[in-house]
């Protein structure tokens, strides 16, 4: 009896009751591997940070006794894709049994039913040990409802896990603080400092740029600042807990110029590839503000917890209920292609140019900067939801397929018809005004909505509003746009369209 299993790279879940027994019948295999590096053109970041972790993943597991086979990416004997590399090792040394773990990604779900039946030997499927819930239960729980609604869905996951409950009530007898976090920063306030690492990682991405390997974004490989191991990423985890949980509700909408990270954790990665898991994040943050009660505030700690149990669980559960046709959804039929500057940073839009330049310096730009910049310019736009996965899907450190797609075609794009969102994530410059320190040092401006300098967000937020009203005016949540968009003078709502119009036919100079 000789089992092979496959680790993949987003499975570096060393508490996986798998590693429980050292089995010398049982052999570890994980692999670096083109079909994975090429199925988007990822952020060089992004594809270091996976080989990095990976190979710490495989260098723990060896060390505590366990058999691993590792292929690197350009070793000679390496085919390239998960399913030839299997059927190679299988043949190669006799192997009576296949065994791996629930993979995150339909795309690889399906490789691996595949390879499944067409292997020989048998084989079975493990749960993965990451997630507070299981792949069907959003779908039960919403058996034969119209609408998903996330909150609901977070009460029950609270309930169940008894997460920041006193009996069957919320502690302090309120479930949501959302209503206490939408802070601008105060004027001169200088947010703590991101806790970086200073880890070098030369020799991967030597072994990359052999390659041709198509990446996008900048990398300073002596230097690389994401966590590439538990160790790591626990530290990053307290370094938040610590300094930025005090602040992280108040702050987490705020967006300031060349403020990369202000008060949010940056955990995404190390959750994504399961480093840390979603129990201990959530534990430990309820630790903490037990500890600490006269510094973090509960609006804080909910806060936090809701994106985790609530956000994370809840998108989890759409991607494998809705896919793959989630995947071809586009509600508003958008066709536009992607500004050419999405790819440099390079617009006169300073909000834009921020979001967009961070996220090559670093992989990373924060919630609203996706989902209030980049997400809502797309939107408005009229950009093809499938050249915006396509971005997404590549630019950021933490972008798996599973939490990608659902927020990018749901919560931002709308491009699942309500799924996800109730309303589309739509707004003029107001808005980002309202929440950033971008404007003021802008080549538009805000106030203008016609000319030269009108900011952009202004006509073509009601470009947007004019050329879907079909879809969107019976929506009670926003036929009250309509009544302020009816009421404007015939000549305003032509002059906004047609400043609108000439933006998008010259989106690539804007
Ligand atoms: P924090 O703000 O510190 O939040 C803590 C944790 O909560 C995050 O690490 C994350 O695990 C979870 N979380 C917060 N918001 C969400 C959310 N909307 N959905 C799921 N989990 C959430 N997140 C990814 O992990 N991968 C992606 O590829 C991704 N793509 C996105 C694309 C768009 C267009 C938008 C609008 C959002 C996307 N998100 C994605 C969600 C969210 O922006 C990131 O999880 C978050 O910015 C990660 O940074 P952080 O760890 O500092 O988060
Ligand atoms: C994202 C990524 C990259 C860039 N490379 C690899 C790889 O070489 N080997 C691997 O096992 N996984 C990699 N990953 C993660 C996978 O593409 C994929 O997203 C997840 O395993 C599916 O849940
Ligand atoms: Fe962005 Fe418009 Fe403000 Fe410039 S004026 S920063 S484009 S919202």
């Amino acid at each position: 009896f000789k089992t092979i299993r496959l680790i993949l790279g987003d499975q570096l879940n060393s508490n996986h009751s798998w590693f429980d027994t050292i089995d010398d019948s049982v052999t570890y295999v994980m692999m670096e591997v083109r079909t994975e590096t090429d199925y988007a053109t990822h952020h060089i970041q992004k594809v270091v940070g996976f080989f990095e972790a990976m190979q710490a993943f495989y260098l723990e597991l060896k060390s505590k006794g366990h058999q691993v086979i590792y292929i690197k990416l350009n070793d000679n004997d390496n085919l390239q894709s998960f399913e030839k590399n299997i059927q190679n090792l299988i043949s190669k040394h006799n192997f009576t049994c296949f065994e791996y773990q629930l993979p995150d990604e339909y795309r690889v779900d399906i490789i691996l039913k595949n390879l499944c039946k067409s292997i020989t030997i048998s084989n079975s499927v493990v749960d993965s040990e990451h997630f507070f819930t299981t792949r069907n239960e959003l779908g039960n729980f919403f058996e034969g409802k119209k609408t998903f609604l996330m909150e609901s869905f977070y009460r029950m996951l609270r309930k169940k896990h008894n997460v920041l409950m006193e009996g069957d009530k919320p502690a302090t007898g309120q479930w949501n603080y959302d209503g206490d976090n939408r802070k601008k920063l105060p004027k001169n306030h200088k947010p703590t400092l991101p806790l970086v690492f200073n880890n070098d990682v030369t020799e991967i991405f030597n072994q990359i740029q052999k390659t041709n390997i198509k990446t996008i974004g900048s990398i300073d490989a002596a230097n690389f600042v994401w966590p590439i191991n538990r160790k790591q990423s626990l530290e990053l985890l307290d370094f938040f807990l610590e300094q930025c949980l005090p602040l992280f509700g108040s702050y987490q909408d705020a967006m300031s110029p060349n403020e990369w990270s202000l008060y949010h954790s940056r955990i995404s990665f190390s959750m994504n590839v399961k480093m840390i898991s979603p129990q201990e994040v959530i534990e430990k943050a309820i630790q903490e503000w037990k500890k600490r009660p006269n510094e973090i505030e509960y609006n804080q700690l909910e806060g936090f917890v809701r994106q985790i149990i609530g956000w994370r669980e809840y998108m989890r559960g759409i991607y494998c209920l809705k896919m793959p046709e989630y995947a071809t959804m586009n509600f508003f039929n958008n066709q536009e292609k992607l500004p050419d500057w999405f790819w440099t940073g390079k617009t006169k839009m300073n909000c834009l140019k921020d979001a967009i330049s961070q996220s090559l310096q670093y992989a990373y730009a924060h919630h609203i900067q996706r989902l209030m910049i980049t997400g809502n310019f797309a939107l408005l736009a009229g950009i093809h939801p499938d050249e915006l996965d396509e971005w997404y899907l590549g630019i950021y450190i933490d972008a798996i397929e599973w939490v990608e797609i659902t927020n990018t075609r749901g919560m931002s794009q709308f491009a699942d018809g309500g799924i996800v969102g109730t309303k589309p994530y739509v707004s003029s410059a107001a808005y980002i005004d309202k929440m950033s320190n971008y404007c003021g040092s802008c080549f538009y401006k805000k106030d203008l909505k016609t000319g030269e300098k009108a900011c952009p967000f202004n006509s073509l937020y009601w470009n947007f509003y004019d050329r879907n009203e079909d879809k969107l005016s019976k929506n009670p949540r926003i036929g009250m746009m309509y009544n302020v968009w009816r009421k404007m003078k015939p000549e305003t709502k032509t002059a906004l369209l047609e400043q609108a119009d000439y933006y998008l036919k010259n989106i690539n100079e804007l």
